[in-house]
Formats: C-alpha cells, sequence, structure tokens
C-alpha cells in the first residue's frame, strides 16, 4: 500500500477520499480562526505523501536545455543565506464549492464542500532572491516559465508538477516564496514537508508541495495537473468535445465567498425573526474585498454585511490582498416566509468583479471554478 507512510489527520477533517488523502475542515471551524490551525488547513493531495530524509534533500534549480546551470540548496541554506520572508495567504483549491456543481449535473472530482480553502502565514526566502543567487533576473530573462516538480510519485513514476508564466512572477516579484514554515513551525508532511512554493493570490494547485525542483523554462509544466487537468470550459463542454489545449490554465482565482453560519438544512430559533450570517470572501491576484451582500428572500433584496477587521500585522492594501476577509450580519427575516428562508451572499472585490448569480452558469465538467452566488437554505421554526 503505498499510502501506508501517509501521516496521522485531525479526526475533525472530513474526508472527499482517503487515498490519496483529502478533507476539509467543518465550515463551523474554519471561520473560527482567521488563520487556520495547520492540522485544520483542508489537504489536497493527488498521490501519497513522499517521505524524505532531510539529510538527502536538496531543491535543484535547471535552467531548461542547459542542465549544466543547475544549482542545488539546502533547506539549511535557504535559512542561512537568504532573508526570511513571512507572508500570510489564502489558499484555495479550484475544486472548492464543487458539490453545487454535482448537485446539478455530475462532474468528474472530488465532492468538495465550502471549505476546500483555508489561511497560513508562512516562512521561506523569495523566489526572486533564490533566482537572483542563481543568476538570474526575473525582469530580464527570457524564459517564458517557471516550472515546479513535487517528489510524490505516482505509479507511472511521473511527479506532480505545475508551473506559472515568468509574468506573473514579475507581478508578485518579492511576494513569491520557497516556503519551510507554515504558522511558526516545519511545513507538516501533508503540506509539503521540507518546502513548498507559495505563489500569492493564484489557484492551490500550481502551489507545489514536496519541492525539490525549479525549471526555467519556454514550455509549461508537462505534468498532467498543467495541461489536462484544472482548466475551465463552459457548460456545454462535455467529454466527447473537451479540448485540454485550447482552455487556458487557472493561476488567478476569481471572487468567492461563502455563508458558514447557519448551516444548509438549519433550523433558526422559534418564531425568529432575523438571522446572523457569518463567512469567509477571498479573491485572487491580490484583490482585496470591498463588499459582502447577504440576503433573507433568495437574492431579491440585500443588505450589506460588516466585514471583520483582519490582524493588524497582515498590511495588505486592497490591491495586494493574499488573504481572505470573515464577514458578518444581521438581517430581517421576509414576513411572509412559510417556514422556509434562502440565504444569499455574493462578494465584491476592488476591481469590482462580482459573482455570478447561478451555478448553471459556471458548471462546467471538472466542476472546478464555482464561485457562484453561494446559497444557503434554513427553517423557521413557528
Ligand atoms: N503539490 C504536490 N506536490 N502534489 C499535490 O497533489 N496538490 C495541489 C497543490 N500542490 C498537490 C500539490 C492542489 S490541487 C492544491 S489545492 C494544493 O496543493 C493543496 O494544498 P494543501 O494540501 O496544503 O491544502
Ligand atoms: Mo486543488
Amino acid at each position: 500500500d503505498p499510502y501506508a507512510n501517509d501521516p496521522k489527520r485531525h479526526p475533525a477533517l472530513i474526508p472527499s477520499s482517503v487515498k490519496p488523502f483529502n478533507a476539509e475542515p467543518p465550515v463551523s471551524l474554519l471561520i473560527h480562526n482567521y488563520i487556520t490551525p495547520n492540522d485544520l488547513f483542508f489537504v489536497r493531495n493527488h498521490l501519497p505523501v513522499p517521505q524524505i530524509n532531510i539529510k538527502d534533500f536538496k531543491l535543484d534549480i535547471a535552467i531548461d536545455g542547459s542542465e549544466k546551470k543547475a544549482k542545488s540548496f539546502t533547506v539549511d541554506t535557504l535559512k542561512k543565506v537568504f532573508p526570511k520572508r513571512k507572508i500570510t495567504t489564502t489558499l484555495q483549491c479550484a475544486g472548492n464549492r464543487r458539490s453545487e456543481q454535482i448537485k446539478i449535473k455530475p462532474v468528474k472530482g472530488l465532492n468538495w464542500g465550502m471549505a476546500a480553502i483555508s489561511t497560513a502565514e508562512w516562512t521561506g526566502a523569495t523566489l526572486d532572491d533564490v533566482l537572483k543567487h542563481c543568476g538570474v533576473d526575473i525582469e530580464k530573462v527570457n524564459f517564458a516559465h517557471i516550472q515546479f516538480e513535487g517528489m510524490d510519485r505516482g505509479p507511472d513514476g511521473t511527479s506532480y508538477g505545475a508551473s506559472i508564466p515568468m509574468e506573473m512572477a514579475r507581478m508578485l516579484k518579492n511576494e513569491i516564496i520557497i516556503a519551510y514554515e507554515m504558522n511558526g513551525v516545519d511545513i507538516p508532511r501533508d503540506h509539503g514537508y521540507p518546502l513548498r512554493v507559495i505563489v500569492p493570490g493564484t489557484v492551490g494547485a500550481r502551489q507545489v508541495k514536496w519541492l525539490n525542483k525549479i525549471v526555467l523554462s519556454n514550455e509549461e509544466s508537462g505534468s498532467h495537473w498543467q495541461q489536462r487537468d484544472y482548466k475551465g470550459f463552459n457548460a456545454s463542454v462535455d467529454w466527447d468535445t473537451v479540448d485540454f489545449k485550447k482552455s487556458h490554465a487557472i493561476q488567478f482565482l476569481p471572487v468567492n465567498s461563502a455563508i458558514c453560519e447557519p448551516e444548509e438544512g438549519q433550523t433558526l430559533e422559534k418564531d425568529a425573526d432575523e438571522v446572523t450570517l457569518k463567512g469567509y470572501a477571498w479573491s485572487g491576484g491580490g484583490r482585496g474585498i470591498f463588499r459582502v451582500d447577504v440576503s433573507a428572500d433568495g437574492g431579491k433584496t440585500w443588505r450589506t454585511a460588516d466585514l471583520l477587521e483582519k490582524p493588524e500585522s497582515l498590511k495588505q492594501t486592497d490591491y495586494r490582498a493574499w488573504a481572505w476577509v470573515f464577514w458578518e450580519a444581521t438581517i430581517p427575516l421576509p414576513e411572509n416566509h412559510d417556514g422556509k428562508v434562502e440565504l444569499v451572499c455574493k462578494a465584491s472585490d476592488s476591481q469590482y468583479n462580482v459573482q455570478p448569480d447561478s451555478v448553471e452558469g459556471v458548471w462546467n465538467l471538472r466542476g472546478c471554478l464555482n464561485n457562484a452566488w453561494h446559497r444557503v437554505h434554513v427553517n423557521v421554526a413557528k
């Protein structure tokens, strides 16, 4: 069993698959802590967790077609040679909220609820510093992509891999880090021990765990996950007509939000005339959240939620906002509600991108990128 050496996991995590291990925390716990505790951080593994002996571990940096220019670093060297950079980011899987798409029409992918998203403070060396040390200037280099390879391997021997365009590395200069700590401790095995790349504002799939190779190249990563997965399609594309070559790899994520309290199917207090909603909102690309709107009548009328203060130490602006915001709103219930109420939330980000209204409109055969208005149905006891 290639999964026999996987680490122990927190019993509160809700698995969507066990081998490989994939799990999300209960939503009530998700919004309990602005920084997700490591053992409650959602886990998305495509393969067995590799067993790594730190004594033998090296990160190789290579330039495509010129193996001679490869440089290697131990984790100790990364810690000693480069200034420590800390960054708090929210990491979201492209499949977050997929279960809402599955309800409409089956898709291929894990049945994620709304907690395939978590936030941590990462510490590491910036990619920029490390490349500079290798004689590479991100501003001037001619290669079009940066590829990342992990140490987890499939039965055919190929490892997990992904890439980002060099243009993104330039935009995110000083923000992309080769992380060795997660919330102040060594990165736990499930999350990439000993190294993972953190690309703020970007889909989880590019933030390669168990990172042991970086390649500068004119090609995107050739991996299955870059080429034949994690891409967007319209709702009419099916498995007979899909052409992965014609779609872009998902990178920066769209604006999203979800109601974590109350939960679907919950019964509110007897004769309640108002309801308190709590949840999260986040957008990719560094776009902060300008507003979260909530409705208690399925989206006919709206009120604006309160955005809760982020920790002072974050110092993130509306245009370099890498971490989520929590929000709350207490709103009246509609007068003629028949005991059933549809609660809705939607967020606007700092470029005034707004969540689309229907899951039908964003449905796709892989069930990725669900950022439709989030709806929760509750009962009101009479
Ligand atoms: N890196 C490696 N090496 N192997 C993986 O399976 N999964 C990716 C990404 N990096 C993956 C990986 C995906 S799809 C996501 S959403 C994130 O890791 C999940 O990170 P987490 O498990 O720390 O939450
Ligand atoms: Mo993912």
